[in-house]
């Protein structure tokens, strides 16, 4: 971090195809010379944030489009260095020749995520922030779109810094606790110590549901629908999507492959997985269908084992619902056909029996009924405690740092509670805070920052 940037970059940053306008993007010391060099000979650039009206050069300096010119001076522009940006006339050509002629000038083309990525250098935007504009970007809803913003504002930054502050703090007292015991120093009492570390427990668990809310906004709950065939399973898939997506027939066995589709609910995209029934396959394709179903069963964020209610429960059907218990991931034991008027053969008390935890519930595919409350079932499970509205855009790494420093203060609870000594509990703080710095940014090395910029659209 800190390298010195010394070069100059270009790129188009508005998207290819015909618009009102395009954007060409400069950043860097050469930024206000280049501009210059491309533009009205003898124009002299205006203030900073200032518009100006000018022609624009191609590189054999003929003159191809007017453009308005904005300049920012270092440090108060979106990198921190100087940035000129060309607005020209849209549709690709103009734009395209105006960049070649800044590259001919002596610019050089800037990489995926460049101009983030020079603004997380120079200390304008943290690592947190930089990959919220990644989320602002490929937001595909309302609530994704706020929750990025939210980050990028600095919400999630401010929040883990001052948990890492606290972590800091706790992580030296208890050093200069070990370093100095001759001191007679002992300025927690371990009740203290315990109340401080579940305290920050307790905020980065708030923090991880946040993040995992994000997520979901962003990426969307996958949900497997699943059971033995014939139990409607399709006719759920399409019932949700209000289309016929999926052949259904009376035929068990009648879908062979998996068939996936994006439903949004409150915001949330859900991807429902419609699976080929489980049971012994007759054939060699219903054999390679099964598999697929295993292993979107394993791949899910929560599992759907439906039920035709008017069938009595077999041997297969109690196994995978105390399966899916036992995992204790997402699921939901759904009883379809609540609308035939016959003798219910399997009730939801049948299942409590089974499965005391499992969440059931009964509806119709066929007439609609109970659907709304499966899809807010679905949502709960999969945002846990965390409200949509205080979701927090993250990356997949992001939460994944966040979970490695929930487990690690959660280990140094116990460490105090069981007394195991503090030598563990200082390692343990230590680690949950390298996990807190690392998603600021503080640790990072250039692999890090390669893999998260290049994600980026060529001039962001
Ligand atoms: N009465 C009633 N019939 C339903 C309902 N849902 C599905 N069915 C019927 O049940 C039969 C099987 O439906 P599918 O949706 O093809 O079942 P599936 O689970 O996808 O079956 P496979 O693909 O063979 O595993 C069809 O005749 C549907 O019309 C429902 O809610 N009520
Ligand atoms: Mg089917």
């Amino acid at each position: 971090m800190g390298q010195a940037v010394s070069d100059t970059i270009a790129a188009i940053a508005t998207a290819w195809g015909e618009a009102g306008i395009a954007v060409v993007r400069l950043s860097g010391p050469r930024a206000m010379e280049l501009a210059e060099a491309v533009a009205r000979s003898g124009v002299s650039l205006p203030p900073p944030r200032f518009m100006c009206l000018t022609s624009v050069r191609d590189g054999d300096g003929q003159i191809i489009d007017q453009a308005l010119m904005v300049r920012f001076a270092a440090p108060k522009s979106y990198t921190g260095e100087d940035v000129v940006e060309l607005h020209t006339h849209g549709g690709s050509l103009a734009a395209q020749l105006c960049l070649e002629g800044l590259l001919r000038a002596g610019a050089r083309l800037a990489e995926p995520g460049e101009f983030t990525k020079r603004a997380f250098l120079n200390g304008r935007i943290d690592l947190s922030q930089s990959e919220s504009v990644l989320g602002i970007i490929h937001s595909r809803s309302k609530e994704a779109l706020r929750a990025a913003a939210r980050t990028l504002s600095g919400e999630l930054s401010v929040f883990v810094t001052s948990v890492r502050e606290e972590l800091l703090a706790l992580q030296s007292a208890l050093e200069v606790d070990l370093d100095f015991p001759e001191e007679g120093l002992p300025y927690r009492s371990e009740e203290e110590l315990l109340s401080s570390i579940t305290a920050l427990r307790q905020r980065l668990e708030d923090l991880a549901d946040r993040c995992s809310v994000g997520l979901l906004l962003r990426e969307g709950i996958r949900v497997a629908l699943t059971g033995r065939p014939n139990v409607g399973k399709s006719s759920l898939l399409n019932a949700l999507l209000k289309q016929a997506r999926a052949i259904v027939t009376a035929l068990p066995g009648t879908t062979r492959d998996v068939i996936e589709e994006t439903v949004t609910y409150q915001g949330v995209p859900m991807r429902l997985v419609d699976t080929a029934g489980l049971r012994q396959p007759a054939d060699e394709i219903e054999a390679s269908g099964i598999e697929r179903t295993l292993a979107e069963l394993r791949r899910a964020d929560v599992r759907l084992w439906i039920l035709d209610s008017s069938e009595p429960l077999d041997s297969e059907d109690q196994s995978h619902i105390q399966q899916l218990a036992l995992e204790d991931r997402g699921h939901i034991i759904v009883l379809n056909k609540s609308d035939l008027s016959g003798p219910v053969t399997v009730t939801e008390a049948h299942i409590r029996s089974l499965s005391p935890e499992s969440p059931v519930l009964s509806l119709s595919a066929k007439t609609g009924e109970g659907l709304e409350f499966l899809k807010e079932c679905i949502l709960s499970l999969a945002s846990g405690s965390g409200a949509l509205d205080a979701g927090l855009n993250v990356t997949a790494r992001q939460l994944s740092e966040t979970r490695l420093a929930l487990a690690a203060i959660t280990e140094a609870e116990t460490a105090v509670m069981e007394r195991i000594g503090r030598d563990v509990t200082t390692g343990l703080l230590a680690e949950a805070r390298e996990s807190l710095e690392r998603l600021l940014g503080l640790r990072c090395d250039d692999a890090l920052l390669d893999s998260i910029f290049s994600r980026f659209c060529v001039g962001k």
